[in-house]
């Protein structure tokens, strides 16, 4: 625990407790409070996910999320997200505002009971879908606990309530500060800085999950709004998750151009399924329950998975349309150049798998699986122009499947017989316990050597590649895995890829790519990251993947030796020196540096710095990558150029 952690509980205690009876005495439900936040304090990473900077967006999203259940309950169309001066958030909603009447149970206003108890949204619920399990619903309560200050603004009924807050605790009774014509919620907290490593608040971050919920909530207006630069951006999306799939598919050469759209509320359970298919042959489904993303699936994506094949396989043989072939398409056909989000809204969700973020209810794979055969089915039938294209869409990838499953074959006798026949490429570290070992994946031969040479053979393993990797978002399978560079790869990694991939199997806990500092070096790794996306995705949500952080300048004053890591920072050392006699080198590369100097300043654990590639946002990760690497000249080529910086920070 930090010090500041020390001092903050320190200073929540020594408060007395006001929470609601005003005169600063304790009564049985004062004392069952503070034991509630005070445990939200003690261990925020259970309520919060983390206490960096992922927690800290956490505490936005909880805010925005009680405006957007509002939203869903169907009385509020407009959210406003902004961003203070000070780093604080206001959140400000047109529903129907927080209940602010004296709470029957606990004899104080609804509104101070929501706030500062924990998990006291249920009791005021209304029609809307809760969610149990994993960091959403924690409830507001959490946010106030973890907020240095908080306040909340209540318009109801012609009146304007407000009620303040010091870590979690109410200042005072709700008050009745003046008269509004209209209603709604506002909420303002400033993160409690001895509990969050950092206090800064990221607008492409926040941007992104808004954008999300904008897609997932058909109409609704939210903006967001940055004091610190001015910058606004208002997400609002007439078309729902039509307009999701246009997104995704924005740098993609589309097969048909309207996506097909349906949505059915069944037994409670509301489905809403947007698809549509490019010419490319990655997949790019997205699944939601109660705006959650699912990464990891879960029974409605297996629904929709079994209805999507049966569908397509039902139309087409009652169409005639697989005469010459004699086969039926399997899963793996429907899904190449598919894009799709599916999106449930269910009562009481199930949160399963390593992350909670796999929904579990078993009732649901069944009522997603007859909505879509019953609408595709009925969308082909009445759209064969549409029909045909897809089906031959999916010939193509089942003739090709044939292709691929030849070389993969190749591949997984190699893999199999492999550790006696890795790459002669690699040079493989003595250890052999995954946890301990890394791979660093390293641009070009000499740069390789030096690598070699600098490294901890014990746990550190070097794998140079030639060039540039193929383009995985330009190729099939079969032409993938007959690339050399990509079997090399995989061969080393020794976890297999896609539905094979087997995280037991991996050689290394990290796999570290070290490219040089400029265009290039960032297209290769941009090339790497593309193909590790798509092949082996598990990478990333396990937190192995990471980019090694080589210094882009030395400056040598007398004996003394600096690297700076950007040109910041070399301003910042210039500062620090004195003028005369500092000479400055530009790397240019890696392979500039000795052995010695790699170890040093890039590959030593006690040193280095590396940045871990997170995603944090699947759709978004889909759309930067397709973006990088799709169709489209012109946007990647911009991208690349404006953003080279920005994907050597790529946390998306
Ligand atoms: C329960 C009941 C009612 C409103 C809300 C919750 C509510 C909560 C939040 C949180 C942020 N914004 C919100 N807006 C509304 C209203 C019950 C009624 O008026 O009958």
């Amino acid at each position: 625990m930090t010090t500041e952690v020390k001092e903050a509980m320190k200073k929540s205690k020594k408060k007395p407790a006001v929470n609601g009876n005003g005169n600063g005495t304790y009564d049985a439900n004062n004392i069952h409070v503070l034991k509630g936040l005070e445990a939200v304090r003690r261990r925020p990473a259970m309520y919060i996910g983390d206490t960096g900077q992922r927690g800290l967006h956490h505490m936005v999203y909880e805010v925005v999320d009680n405006s957007v259940d509002e939203a869903m309950a169907g009385f509020c169309d407009n959210i406003i997200v902004e961003i203070n001066n000070d780093n604080s958030i206001t959140v400000t909603d047109n529903g129907r505002g927080i209940p602010t009447e004296e709470h029957p149970d606990e004899k104080k206003s609804a509104l101070e009971v929501v706030m500062t108890t924990l998990h006291a949204g249920g009791k005021f619920d209304h029609e809307s879908y809760k969610v149990s399990g994993g960091l959403h619903g924690v409830g507001v309560s959490v946010v106030n606990a973890l907020s240095e200050w908080c306040w909340v603004e209540v318009s109801r009924d012609r009146d304007v309530y407000r009620q303040d807050y010091k870590y979690g605790e109410a200042q005072k009774p709700v008050k009745k500060i003046k008269t509004s014509k209209k209603n709604g919620t506002k909420t303002c907290f400033y993160p409690d800085a001895g509990i969050f490593n950092r206090i800064e608040f990221k607008f492409d971050i926040i941007a992104s999950r808004l954008r999300e919920l904008a897609f997932l909530n058909q109409g609704l207006s939210i903006d967001l709004i940055d004091h610190r630069t001015e910058k606004e951006v208002n997400f609002k999306f007439k078309g729902g998750l039509s307009s999701f799939i246009e997104y995704v598919n924005e740098n993609n050469t589309v097969i048909f151009k309207k996506p097909i759209h349906f949505q059915k509320l069944k037994d409670d359970v509301d489905v809403e399924v947007a698809i549509q298919y490019n010419d490319g042959y990655s997949e790019s489904v997205h699944s939601y329950v109660n705006n959650i993303n699912t990464i990891e699936g879960g029974t409605h994506l297996t629904g929709f998975r079994t209805a999507l094949t049966r569908t397509i396989n039902n139309y087409a043989s009652k169409n005639n349309l697989l005469k010459k072939e004699n086969f039926t398409f399997i899963g793996e056909d429907s899904r190449e150049g598919l894009t799709a989000v599916i999106s449930v809204k269910v009562r009481d969700p199930q949160f399963e798998g390593q992350t909670k973020t796999k929904l579990g209810n078993s009732e649901v794979r069944g009522i997603v699986e007859s909505i879509t055969n019953e609408y595709l089915g009925a969308y082909l039938e009445e759209n064969p122009a549409v029909g045909k294209k897809i089906v031959e869409k999916l010939v193509n990838a089942a003739t090709a499947r044939e292709a691929a499953r030849k070389a993969k074959e190749l591949t997984r006798r190699k893999t199999a017989l492999d550790s006696a026949s890795l790459p002669g490429k690699l040079a493989d570290c003595s250890l052999s316990e995954p946890e301990l070992c890394e791979i660093y994946i390293v641009e070009g031969d000499s740069a390789g050597g030096s690598a070699k040479q600098g490294r901890d053979r014990r746990f550190q393993a070097i794998l140079p590649l030639k060039g540039k990797i193929l383009n995985v978002e330009k190729a099939r399978i079969d032409k993938i895995l007959s690339n050399t560079e990509v079997r090399t790869l995989i061969t080393a990694l020794g976890c297999g890829i896609k539905d094979e991939f087997d995280p037991e199997k991996i050689r290394y806990h990290k796999v570290i790519i070290m490219t040089d500092a400029d265009i290039d070096g960032s297209h290769i790794r941009t090339l790497l990251l593309t193909f590790f996306f798509r092949y082996m995705r598990s990478l990333f949500d396990l937190e192995y993947m990471y980019i090694a952080q080589p210094p882009l300048y030395r400056l040598r004053h007398g004996k003394q030796e600096h690297y700076a890591y950007s040109d910041d920072e070399k301003d910042k050392l210039l500062k620090t020196l004195p003028n005369t006699g500092v000479s400055i080198q530009r790397y240019k590369g890696l392979g500039e540096m000795n052995p010695e100097q790699l170890w040093r300043t890039t590959m030593d654990p006690e040193t280095r710095t590396l940045l871990k590639v997170t995603l944090s946002d699947g759709a978004e990760a889909n759309h930067l990558f397709s973006q990088l690497m799709g169709n489209e000249i012109g946007p990647r080529r911009e991208f690349i150029e404006q953003n080279a910086q920005y994907v050597r920070n790529l946390d998306v």
